[in-house]
């Protein structure tokens, strides 16, 4: 009886003391975060065209976190720019850009398209951005 006593206490110390490790650990990444916040980010600035419902270049590379500064400049109708998993839709007016910045916090290898449609073209409108992991 007393004994049974003793081995649920113990286990009881035991679950407190796991607890207080997770805490620790998850307080030391939250410390981690906070740290790599305080660096500046890595700036990087492209330039792409449409033309000829086109897009060039048709590649991104970025490493994960980098702030992204992108001008989308239309050689002649206007079109779109959209990556679906960054929530971007931006409208390129004919003949003219649009420049926006976005920080690549979601590695991977991500589609970028024109989503207009009023001519068949648009479809055909097509990149990646390639977002290296830390
Ligand atoms: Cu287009």
């Amino acid at each position: 009886m007393r004994q049974g006593t003793r081995h649920k206490a113990q286990g009881a110390r035991r679950t407190v003391g796991l607890g207080l490790v997770a805490c620790a650990l998850s307080l030391g990444l939250c410390a981690l975060a906070a740290a790599a916040q305080d660096q500046s980010p890595n700036r990087r600035e492209f330039t792409i065209v449409a033309k000829d419902f086109r897009f060039t270049p048709d590649r991104i590379d970025v490493m994960q976190d980098d702030l992204v500064k992108l001008t989308v400049r239309s050689q002649d109708i206007a079109h779109s720019f959209t990556i679906d998993e960054y929530r971007i839709v931006k409208r390129v007016p004919a003949g003219g850009s649009t420049t926006f910045e976005f920080r690549a916090d979601r590695p991977g290898t991500f589609p970028f398209y024109c989503n207009l449609t009023g001519e068949s073209g648009h479809a055909q409108m097509r990149g990646q951005l390639v977002v290296r992991p830390k």
